[in-house]
C-alpha cells in the first residue's frame, strides 16, 4: 500500500450514548492497531477484538472493541481501524486527540466517503445515497436511498452509456468514408435508439419530483373557509393539540407547518388561514400566503363544514385542484345536519369526517396514503433520488441527444452527430463522477458529516 495519510474522526454524534465510534483510514492503521493495543501478533482483518486503549503516553483511556480492515476490503478501500468506546464525548475526544498525536490527521467532512469514491468503491450517486440514507425520514425515502446505494442509478446510467457507446462506434466508422452515407436501416436504428434514451432521460427528470416528496415530505395544504375545522383536522392528524382551535373565525392567520409519517410516506402538513373576504390587513396577508402556498403544494385537503354549502374558492386555487391531488373533507358530521355537496371541481375522494369525535380519521388517512401512492412509480426498484446536480447533468444529456436527433433528421455530417453523442457521454460521466472535477467534489463532500 502506498503511503496515504491517515485520517481520523469520531463518527457518532456528540452526546452521551451507550457506544461511540471512531474511525481511522490510511496506511498507518495496521501499525496504529498494534501499538495502541500492544499486540504481540498483528490483528486479523475484519475481526473484532476487546482491548485496552492506551494513549501514546501510556495512560489507559478506555476499554474498547476494535476492528481492523485491510485494503481494499473496507468502506474507503484503504486500511481502516474502527474503535468502539464508551459513549462519553470526553472519552471519544481523548481517543481522537491521541490518534492525532500518533500522526493521524483530523478528517474533513465527508472525507471517508470521498476516499471511497476516489478508490473506486462507489460511484458518486452511491456516495450521495449514503447522505440520503442518513437523512431519510420515511420508509419510502430509506428504500430509495438503499436502491441508490446498491447502485441502481449507476446501473441504469451504465446501460445507457453502453448503448450510446455502441451507437457512437457504429457512427464513427463512417467518418473516415465521407462519400458513403449511413444506410437507411442503420440510420433508423440509431434514431430509434436515441429516442429511447431521450425518453429514459425525461423519465428520470420527471422523477425528481418524487425525490422532493421523499426528501422534504409531500406538501399537503389544508384549505377551507374560516371555522370549517382546518386547525382541528391538523390536530387530529398530528395526534396532539398543535394549532389553536377557536370558535372565532380567522384565528389562524399565518400558516403552521408540521411533519407526520403516514404509511411509508413523510408528509408536510400546512394549516392555513381560512379563505374568505378578509376584514383585517393581517388576515388578508394570511390569505395571500395561502394562495402562494397553493402554487407549490402537492396535495390538498379541502375542509368544509358539512352543514354549509360548498364555498367558492379563489380562482387561482380552484384551478389547482383536481382528482389526482384533492381530498374533500366534509367536517362536523357529528352535528348531524349535513347537506349534500355540489362541486364544480373533480376531486379524488370525499370523506365524511368529524374533527371533534375523530370519526372518518382512518378513512381519511387511507385515502391520503392511496392518493400519494398513486403518484409514485409502481416499480419500487426504480425509486432513486434525483438531486439538483443530477438534474442539471440530465438536462445537458437530453440536450445533446436532442441535438444528435435533429442532425440525423437533417442528414448532417456524421462527425457532428458523433460529437453531440460524445457530449451526451460526458454528461453521464458527470453524474457518475469524474475524478478530475476537484471543485465539484469539494462542494459535494463538504455537505457530509465529519466521520462519514
Ligand atoms: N361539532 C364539531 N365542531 C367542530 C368540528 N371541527 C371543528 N369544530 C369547531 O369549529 C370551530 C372552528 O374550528 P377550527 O379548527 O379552529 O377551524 P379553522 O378556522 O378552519 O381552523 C371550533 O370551535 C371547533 O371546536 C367537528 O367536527 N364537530
Ligand atoms: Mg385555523
Amino acid at each position: 500500500m502506498e503511503n496515504i495519510d491517515t485520517i481520523a474522526a469520531v463518527s457518532t454524534p456528540k452526546g452521551e450514548s451507550a457506544i461511540a465510534m471512531l474511525r481511522a483510514s490510511g496506511s498507518q492503521c495496521g501499525e496504529l492497531c498494534d501499538s495502541i493495543f500492544r499486540r504481540k501478533r498483528p490483528a486479523l482483518p475484519r475481526q473484532s477484538y476487546h482491548g485496552s486503549y492506551r494513549s501514546i503516553e501510556g495512560d489507559l483511556l478506555d476499554d474498547v472493541v476494535y476492528c481492523l480492515y485491510r485494503e481494499p476490503k473496507s468502506f474507503t478501500g484503504e486500511d481502516t481501524l474502527e474503535i468502539m468506546c464508551h459513549g462519553n464525548p470526553l472519552i471519544a475526544g481523548k481517543i481522537l486527540e491521541d490518534l492525532l498525536a500518533r500522526g493521524c490527521r483530523q478528517a474533513e467532512p465527508g472525507e471517508f466517503s470521498r476516499r471511497a469514491f476516489l478508490n473506486g468503491r462507489m460511484d458518486l450517486t452511491q456516495a450521495e445515497a449514503v447522505m440520503e440514507l442518513i437523512q431519510a425520514r420515511s420508509d419510502k425515502a430509506i428504500q430509495a436511498a438503499n436502491n441508490q446505494l446498491r447502485g441502481a442509478f449507476g446501473r441504469q446510467l451504465g446501460e445507457l452509456k453502453d448503448k450510446l457507446l455502441r451507437s457512437i462506434a457504429a457512427i464513427e466508422a463512417y467518418i473516415d468514408f465521407p462519400e458513403e452515407d449511413l444506410p437507411p436501416e442503420q440510420k433508423k436504428a440509431h434514431v430509434n435508439g436515441i429516442q429511447e434514451l431521450i425518453q429514459f432521460c425525461s423519465r428520470l427528470i420527471d422523477s425528481s419530483k418524487y425525490a422532493a416528496f421523499l426528501r422534504d415530505g409531500v406538501k399537503t395544504l389544508i384549505l377551507g373557509e374560516p371555522n370549517a375545522g382546518k386547525s382541528s383536522l391538523l390536530n387530529q392528524l398530528l395526534g396532539f393539540e398543535r394549532a389553536i382551535v377557536s370558535e372565532e373565525p380567522g384565528t389562524t392567520r399565518d400558516f403552521l407547518r408540521e411533519r407526520i409519517i403516514l404509511g411509508s410516506h413523510s408528509i408536510q402538513l400546512l394549516d392555513t388561514a381560512g379563505l374568505r373576504e378578509a376584514k383585517s390587513g393581517i388576515e388578508r396577508e394570511g390569505i395571500r400566503r395561502t394562495i402562494e402556498l397553493a402554487e407549490e403544494a402537492d396535495i390538498f385537503l379541502l375542509v368544509e363544514d358539512s352543514a354549509l354549502p360548498s364555498p367558492k374558492l379563489p380562482e387561482s386555487i380552484a384551478q389547482r385542484l383536481n382528482s389526482s391531488n384533492c381530498i374533500v373533507i366534509r367536517n362536523k358530521v357529528d352535528l348531524g345536519n349535513a347537506l349534500s355537496a355540489v362541486y364544480t371541481i373533480d376531486v379524488y375522494r370525499e370523506v365524511a369526517f368529524s374533527a371533534l369525535t375523530g370519526e372518518g380519521l382512518d378513512e381519511l388517512k387511507s385515502a391520503l396514503i392511496a392518493l400519494i401512492d398513486s403518484h409514485f412509480s409502481s416499480d419500487e426498484d426504480d425509486l432513486i433520488l434525483v438531486n439538483a446536480r443530477h438534474n442539471a447533468a440530465l438536462a445537458e444529456l437530453k440536450d445533446c441527444l436532442s441535438g444528435a436527433l435533429a442532425k440525423f433528421e437533417t442528414d448532417d455530417a456524421v462527425e457532428l452527430i458523433a460529437s453531440d453523442m460524445r457530449g451526451a457521454l460526458d454528461a453521464i460521466g458527470a453524474i457518475l463522477g469524474r475524478i478530475d472535477n476537484e471543485a465539484m467534489l469539494d462542494v459535494l463532500f463538504s455537505s457530509f458529516c465529519i466521520g462519514k
